[in-house]
């Protein structure tokens, strides 16, 4: 059974997350998600999730590629990560080329194109607009 394993926030999930979890997962048989916990977010990602950890980690297991989730609380436990479940590839979007290569001695590493369109940012700001122009977004 090929494992796949993958990092992290995927809050306000959107269909970006979704191809890069459907991508992950036909790589392999088995696919874990570690989940950016909202400490982690906070202190070392600056990000402010609108879902907490709980609420993103049951949208997440609702997912038919996703066949594990587990907490992800710092930088460095993928090496353990990978070790622990014996992950056979390490899976993440192309923004993080290159930055992960040293689990090489590890495991495969695959860095898949994003969805370029979509981002929980933009959502965010489009979201702000149409709230100040009462809706139809002019
Ligand atoms: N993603 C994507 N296309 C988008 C947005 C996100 O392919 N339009 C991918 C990202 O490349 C990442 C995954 O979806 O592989 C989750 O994205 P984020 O929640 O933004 O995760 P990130 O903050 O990049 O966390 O230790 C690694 C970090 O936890 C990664």
């Amino acid at each position: 059974m090929k494992k796949i394993i993958t990092y992290g926030t995927f809050d306000l999930l959107h269909y970006g997350h979704i191809n890069l979890l459907r991508r992950a997962k036909a790589l392999g048989d088995y696919l874990i998600v570690a989940l950016s916990t909202d400490e982690f977010n906070w202190n070392e990602k600056h990000k402010k999730c609108y879902f907490s950890y709980e609420e993103r980690k049951s949208l997440l297991e609702a997912i038919r590629y996703v066949d594990l989730v587990i907490p992800e609380e710092n930088w460095e436990q993928k090496r353990s990560d990978i070790k622990e479940f014996r992950a056979d590839t390490f899976v993440i979007g192309d923004d993080w080329e290159g930055k992960f290569d040293d689990l090489k001695d590890l495991c495969e590493v695959v860095y898949l194109p994003r969805t370029p369109e979509i981002s929980t940012t933009q959502i965010k700001q489009d979201l702000k607009m149409t709230t100040k122009t009462g809706g139809d977004g002019k």
